[in-house]
């Protein structure tokens, strides 16, 4: 009998062994469902109606293999506009699926559908989803897991068990009825959902972790915060960094992190301390310099050992405080990529396009019937050398480029400031009168010729303030090769800069009153956003965009959009004479 059983068994794993040698060969289809609904979620002490994905807050999440195509249908019986993009992912040759609202797409409208589908290759690690129109990202996101194809290992030895870690940024407000105003201070933080003991109504609701001594833990952290950089403190504990934003880095050993509002960090947590209870905490890192901040407080998780008595009082970390610069800037700058590691490509020697981007607030001049909060009576607006970026309102800016629309865009963003000034001068902060305190209103694009290398310098101003601003790109991992605080010195600086094995990100902080030198290939034709990841600067311009011509090929080209892509109107006359658009110029 016994025997009989095992024989069974080795035909089982037999089997089994069959099955993985086969999805070694063929990627996977992963599709899913998101029902996107308005539904009543209380994580405070009071109901809050929001829109959330299959009414969950976080959101599913999605776990996909290195090589997979994802596909994923969307339903919208919310009542607001939406469109979905999956932060971090390439999108390589399938832009119209990247989900920026009037970038790539028109919304996806009340009562309407749309079906986002795209190969998931080249990167491994935790990116995430989520809704990219102006606040709704609040509750409209969740994580992306991409683990590598069967077979193959990760780079380090491989943990125990695999735990999402989620921060969220929450109103007990319908988020969405603000429309494309910036979001108020928000009303608390939220680790996978949860508010935990910090706030009256939520005690004993918190997140908890529970781990065995002894074992490794992979934690996938993901800001999904609006607004906030967080700093993520585990007491008594350190962690091993191993890949930010979906590509592997030289494992990093610290007890602190920071993350911009859409970066994340693939972390190894090993149970290593004596059995009881620890907190795992988030707090604020608020680097605007000369605006008030806000009162500080601590959100806490658990870690729980299991064995540990349920009565003792958990540690508590030491969290930096608000405004730690210094600690925020030695984690960030300090990571180095893994070179020679999966997905690894060598930092290209030569530069097609260079680009000084001068980035930070400015003003606007206020309507005659409104009130406006910024100095001199003026409204706040962002400022990339200069221009503050308009959204087109008619027809998304990649149709507006692939059928040729005239009069949506120009072509004429510039690659260098108008003026050379002292940028990190706080003199200059509420000067009404300087010359780069009003920018110019415009919807303007950079183009660059299929396969380029672009560098670009990000040059944080001090004009209003000086202020961290995550800057994210969509379609492309970019090499940070160098961070620093003051003006970016061309001589001093480019010597300094790390061409053999940089950190790459598709989010990068921008220190206050400092700068970053990215690099970037720009092999993936289409239309690409390139803006600050704080979604209350969305509103204001901080924002520009890329147009990646096409190669010498069909493979290289842009592919005709999806015959049904949702449309701002429904002007027919528009869509007439689509070209094939291949650039034949090359
Ligand atoms: C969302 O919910 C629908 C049913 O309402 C279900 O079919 C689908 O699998 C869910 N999606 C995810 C990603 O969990
Ligand atoms: C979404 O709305 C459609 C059309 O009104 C309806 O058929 C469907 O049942 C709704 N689904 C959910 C999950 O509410
Ligand atoms: C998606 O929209 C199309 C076109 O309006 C409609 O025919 C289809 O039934 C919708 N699908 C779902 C699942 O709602
Ligand atoms: C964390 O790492 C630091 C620096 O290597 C070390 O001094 C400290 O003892 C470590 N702490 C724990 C709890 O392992
Ligand atoms: C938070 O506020 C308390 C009381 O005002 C203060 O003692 C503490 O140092 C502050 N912590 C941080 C991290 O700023
Ligand atoms: C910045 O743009 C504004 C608005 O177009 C313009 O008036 C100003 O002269 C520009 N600044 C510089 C230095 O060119
Ligand atoms: C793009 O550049 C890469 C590396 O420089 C090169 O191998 C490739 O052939 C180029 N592709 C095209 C279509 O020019
Ligand atoms: C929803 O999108 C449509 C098409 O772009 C637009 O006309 C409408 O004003 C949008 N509604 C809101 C509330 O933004
Ligand atoms: C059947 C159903 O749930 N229909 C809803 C779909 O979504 C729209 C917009 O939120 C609602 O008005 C419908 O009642
Ligand atoms: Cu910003």
């Amino acid at each position: 009998m016994t025997r009989l059983h095992n024989h069974c068994l080795t035909i089982q794993a037999f089997l089994i062994l069959l099955l993985f040698s086969s999805s070694i060969a063929s990627a996977a289809i992963v599709e899913h469902v998101f029902h996107v609904k308005n539904v009543v979620v209380k994580p405070l002490c009071k109901e809050q109606m929001v829109p959330a994905v299959n009414g969950s807050l976080p959101g599913p999440t999605i776990n996909v293999r290195e090589g997979d195509t994802l596909v994923v249908h969307v339903i919208n019986n919310s009542t607001y506009n939406i469109t979905i993009h999956w932060h971090g992912v390439f999108q390589l040759k399938s832009s119209w699926m990247d989900g920026a609202n009037l970038i790539s797409q028109c919304p996806i409208q009340p009562t309407n559908n749309f079906t986002y589908r795209f190969d998931i290759t080249g990167q491994e690690g935790t990116l995430l989803w989520h809704a990219h129109v102006v606040n709704l990202r609040a509750t409209l996101h969740g994580a992306l897991i991409i683990r590598p194809r069967s077979g193959r290992p990760y780079p380090f030895p491989k943990p125990y068990k695999e735990v999402p870690i989620i921060f969220e940024q929450w109103w007990d407000i319908d988020i969405g009825l603000l429309g494309i105003q910036p979001a108020p201070v928000s009303d608390a933080y939220l680790i996978n959902g949860l508010a935990g003991d910090s706030y009256p109504c939520s005690k004993n609701r918190m997140f908890k972790l529970k781990v065995v001594q002894g074992k490794t833990y992979l934690l996938r952290i993901i800001n999904a915060a609006l607004n906030t950089h967080l700093f993520f403190k585990i007491a008594n504990h350190n962690v091993t960094v191993v890949a930010l934003d979906a590509i592997y880095t030289t494992p990093y050993l610290t007890d602190v992190m920071v993350l911009t509002p859409g970066q994340t960090i693939d972390a190894l947590l090993t149970a290593d301390q004596p059995l009881g209870m620890y907190h795992m905490s988030i707090t604020p890192y608020t680097s605007a310099i000369g605006i008030p901040i806000p009162t500080n407080m601590t959100i806490t998780s658990l870690l729980v050992y299991e064995g540990a008595a349920t009565s003792s009082s958990p540690a508590l970390p030491l969290m930096p405080a608000l405004n730690d610069t210094p600690t925020a800037h030695r984690f960030s700058s300090s990571i180095t990529g893994l070179a020679g590691g999966p997905h690894w490509k060598p930092v290209p020697d030569h530069v097609d396009e260079k680009m000084f981007i001068t980035m930070g607030l400015g003003l606007d001049p206020c309507p005659s019937d409104t009130k406006c909060i910024g100095p001199v009576g003026q409204r706040f607006v962002g400022s990339l050398n200069n221009r503050t970026f308009v959204n087109p309102e008619t027809v998304s800016l990649q149709e507006a480029y692939f059928y040729d629309i005239t009069g949506v865009y120009t072509d004429d963003f510039p690659d260098q400031p108008p003026l050379i000034f002292d940028y990190t001068n706080f003199k200059l902060r509420t000067n009404s009168d300087y010359k780069m305190m009003f920018p110019e209103r415009k919807t303007s694009v950079k183009t660059l010729r299929y396969n380029s290398t672009v560098e670009v310098v990000l040059q944080n101003t001090a004009i209003i303030t000086a202020e961290s601003h995550p800057m994210h790109l969509h379609g492309f991992n970019f090499y940070v090769l160098g961070y620093g605080i003051g003006n970016y010195d061309p001589i001093h600086d480019a010597r300094k800069l790390n061409l053999f094995n940089p950190q790459m990100h598709n989010t990068v902080g921008v220190p206050p009153g400092g700068w970053v030198v990215l690099r970037f290939i720009a092999n993936n034709p289409g239309v690409w956003l390139f803006h600050c990841h704080m979604d209350a600067h969305l509103p204001y311009g901080i924002m520009m965009a890329f147009i990646v011509q096409n190669g010498p090929t069909p493979e290289t080209s842009l592919l005709p959009p999806p015959s049904n892509l949702p449309q701002c109107t429904r002007d027919p006359t528009i869509y007439e004479s689509p070209t094939t658009n291949v650039d034949l110029s090359y």
